[in-house]
C-alpha cells in the first residue's frame, strides 16, 4: 500500500498545520438528509467477515475513543482477551477537513498514515464515501476488511473463547430484536435528533429516543441486563456506549433534553453496573468524547466551547447485584 496516493489534503496543497486549525474553521462535510429533513446514515462500505481466529499481528482496529460506534470494538477486544491477537490504534478526537488525523504523539505504528483517509484509500482508491471509525484493517494484506463496528463486534466475540460469549446462540433472536430497537431509537436516534435538518425530524428522533428509553428503563427496573443473564450480552455493551456519552454530550449538544439518563432510575444504576464492570472504566475517556463533539460539528457549536460539567459520578454504588 506505500507509494498509494494521499489525496485527503485539502485542495491547493494541504500545507497547513494540522495544530493550527483556527477557531470555527473546521468544515463538516454535509451530512445526508431526506426530504423531511431526516439524517440518514449512509451504510458501511467494507463488510468482509474474518470468521477465524487470526494469527496474532494479522489484523488491526483504527478507533476513536470519542466514538460510540468504535468504542464497542474496544471494549468486546477487552472482554475477549484479544490484546495479544489484535492491537489498536486511536485517532485524535479532533477532526479537520481531511477528516480523522493521527498526531505525532500517538501515530500511526503500521502504515505512518497521517489521515485515515489514507486507509480508505489504500483499500480503494476512487473511495468517495465518508471516512469513518472503527476500522479493521488487514496488516498482511494493506486494506480494510471491515468499517461496520456490528460486524467487527461479532467477529471478536467469535475469535475468543475466554471472556464471556457476547452472542450466544439461545439469545440471539432476542438480542437481535433489542438490537434493532436500541439502534433506531438510541444510538442512532440521539444522532437523528442532533443532525435533524428540521423542526419536524428533530421533534420525531426526539420522541422516539425518549419514547425507547422509557421502554428500556421499565425493563431494566426488573432484571440486571437486557437479555438473558447473569452476564452482559453484545445488547447492553451496543446500549451502554451510547448511554455513557448521554449526559455528558447528547443531552446538550444533540438537544436530548426531556431527561438526562440521571433522571432514569434504572437506566443510571444500570450504566454505573456496566461501567464498573471489570476492563471498563479505562475505555471510557470523557476528555476525548466531550472535545470531539463540542469541537467538531461547527454547525451546532460553532465556537467550539466545551462544557466543563455535567458532574458524573460512575462509581457510585448500583445496587443491582440483586436483580442476579
Ligand atoms: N455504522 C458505522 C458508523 C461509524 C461512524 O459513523 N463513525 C463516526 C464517528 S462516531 C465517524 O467516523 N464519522 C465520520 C463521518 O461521518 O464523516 C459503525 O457502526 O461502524
Amino acid at each position: 500500500m506505500s507509494g498509494t496516493p494521499v489525496s485527503a489534503a485539502p485542495p491547493g496543497g494541504g500545507t497547513r498545520p494540522v495544530s493550527a486549525t483556527p477557531v470555527g474553521s473546521r468544515s463538516e462535510r454535509p451530512r445526508a438528509a431526506d426530504p423531511a429533513g431526516r439524517f440518514v446514515r449512509r451504510d458501511s462500505a467494507f463488510r468482509e467477515w474474518v470468521t477465524d481466529r487470526p494469527e496474532p499481528g494479522r489484523y488491526h482496529l483504527y478507533v476513536c475513543h470519542a466514538c460510540p460506534w468504535a468504542h464497542r470494538t474496544v471494549i468486546v477486544r477487552g472482554l475477549k482477551r484479544l490484546e495479544d491477537v489484535i492491537a489498536f490504534t486511536a485517532v485524535d478526537p479532533l477532526r479537520d477537513e481531511r477528516g480523522w488525523r493521527f498526531l505525532p504523539g500517538d501515530p500511526d505504528p503500521l502504515n505512518g498514515f497521517r489521515f485515515l483517509a489514507e486507509a480508505y484509500l489504500a483499500t480503494d482508491p476512487g473511495f468517495a464515501g465518508r471516512v469513518t471509525v472503527p476500522v479493521l484493517w488487514d496488516v498482511r494484506e494493506g486494506r480494510i476488511v471491515n468499517n461496520e463496528s456490528s460486524e467487527i463486534i461479532r467477529m471478536l466475540n467469535a475469535w475468543s473463547d475466554e471472556g464471556p460469549d457476547l452472542y450466544p446462540e439461545p439469545l440471539r433472536a432476542e438480542i437481535d430484536a433489542v438490537n434493532e430497537r436500541v439502534y433506531h431509537g438510541v444510538n442512532n436516534g440521539v444522532y437523528r435528533a442532533g443532525f435533524a435538518a428540521t423542526q419536524g425530524a428533530y421533534e420525531e428522533a426526539f420522541d422516539e429516543l425518549f419514547a425507547t428509553l422509557d421502554w428500556l428503563d421499565e425493563r431494566l427496573a426488573g432484571r440486571r441486563f437486557l437479555v438473558g443473564g447473569p452476564e452482559p450480552t453484545e445488547a447492553d455493551w451496543r446500549l451502554f456506549v451510547t448511554l455513557v456519552r448521554f449526559d455528558a454530550v447528547y443531552v446538550g449538544h444533540f438537544k436530548c433534553n426531556l431527561r438526562r439518563i440521571a433522571d432514569y432510575p434504572a437506566l443510571s444504576a444500570y450504566v454505573r453496573d456496566l461501567y464498573q464492570q471489570p476492563g471498563i472504566a479505562g475505555t471510557v475517556d470523557f476528555d476525548h468524547i466531550k472535545r470531539h463533539y463540542y469541537m467538531t460539528h461547527a454547525s451546532l457549536n460553532p465556537n467550539e466551547i466545551v462544557p466543563k460539567g455535567p458532574a458524573l459520578d460512575l462509581l457510585a454504588p448500583h445496587g443491582r447485584e440483586r436483580l442476579g
